[in-house]
């Protein structure tokens, strides 16, 4: 039973279909496929820290609305992400509680302190870039479930990039102070943002096999160079500038080059030791305790839903 089931599933990877939850498949795919989609549902749960950060202090009703409204898509991002995550067998809470053990990676970006509201453009614009040039091909991985679920992931954040675009370029076009606050902003988050697309491809393990599987259709490095073109054309438009003075187009290799990035520093934040690691998973663990009683309230509502249906 076991070779038809492999028999299938490489046919299936080989026509490019999909996967589906009660399909067979080899242990290996689904380990790789929900350390993925775990960490990706940790990083969108992480990841609203620092901007939440900014609400209270959002410049205008208008500012906070949005920031409000992005936030929450991220909330709602990682719940698509854990039930995704959810159909190859793990329960949400374990996965929930590797995240808080700390036992589980999530996204070295989110590891960085946002200063200022400048930060909040060069999120939208760098981070969620970034996402986007990502996860556009993860629409087409093998994985039913997850492809699904990044279609939408990346519709909102199209929105979100766009909203984080627009407040730099009013920046950008503000008072001098403002411009500088812009530039720093870009300057801090330009390193982090390239690292979001993991190691080098001499240095990533799991790149083949999830390539072979259909799951990344990209290597780590090909689709960080195609970032850093789309952000070189759009920094022109700022009128600001990439903290990268060796980024060129390699016109025989048909590629973006750009800078060295600091390995040793990602090493340092994924392995928990970045600025603010600690203080991520310190609020993540109070949220979630302080969260206990709507969990226990929505399980006691379900309890008596389901008792009166039986009646
Ligand atoms: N941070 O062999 P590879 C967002 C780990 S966007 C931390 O290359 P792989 C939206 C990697 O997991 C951010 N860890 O691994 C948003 C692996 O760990 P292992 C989330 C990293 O999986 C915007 C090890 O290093 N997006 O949240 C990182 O083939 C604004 C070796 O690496 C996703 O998760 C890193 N940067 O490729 C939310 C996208 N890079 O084996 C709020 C889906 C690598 O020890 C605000 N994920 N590692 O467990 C992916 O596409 C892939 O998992 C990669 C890594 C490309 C991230």
């Amino acid at each position: 039973e076991e070779q038809a089931g492999l028999e299938r599933f490489n046919a299936l990877i080989a026509e490019d279909s999909r996967i589906e939850p009660r399909d067979w498949m080899p242990e290996a795919y689904r380990k790789t496929l929900t350390r993925q989609i775990s960490q990706h549902a940790h990083s969108e749960i992480i990841g609203m820290q620092p901007e939440a950060n900014w609400i209270t202090r959002a410049p205008s009703l208008k500012r906070k609305a949005i920031l409000i409204a992005k936030v929450q898509d991220e909330a709602g991002h990682g719940l698509y992400l854990y039930s995704a995550a959810e159909t190859l067998g793990t329960p949400r809470e374990v996965l929930n509680e590797q995240l808080l053990s700390g036992k589980a990676k999530y996204s070295s970006i989110f590891n960085y302190p946002a200063l200022s509201w400048a930060d909040m453009g060069a999120i939208g614009w760098l981070v969620d870039g970034a996402a986007i040039a990502n996860q556009v091909p993860l629409c087409r991985a093998s994985y039913g479930p997850y492809g699904r679920a990044m279609v939408r992931i990346c519709k909102e954040e199209s929105f979100h990039q766009r909203q984080g675009f627009e407040i730099l370029l009013e920046l950008a076009h503000g008072t001098e102070a403002q411009k500088r606050m812009a530039q720093d902003a870009i300057n801090r988050f330009y390193e982090p943002a390239l690292m979001m697309f993991g190691p080098p491809d001499g240095d990533s393990p799991n790149s083949q096999q999830s390539m072979e599987w259909k799951i990344k259709r990209f290597s780590n490095d090909e689709l960080r160079q195609r970032f850093v073109g789309m952000i070189a054309e759009q920094v022109k438009v700022l009128g600001l500038t990439l903290p990268d003075p060796e980024l060129r187009f390699d016109e025989e290799a048909g590629r973006w080059v750009h800078k060295d990035l600091d390995w040793d520093e990602f090493k340092a934040v994924i392995a928990g030791n970045g600025p603010c690691n600690a203080q991520r998973l310190e609020r993540r663990r109070e949220a979630h305790e302080n969260g206990a009683w709507v969990r226990e309230a929505a399980a006691a509502y379900a309890a008596k839903k389901a008792q009166k249906a039986q009646v």
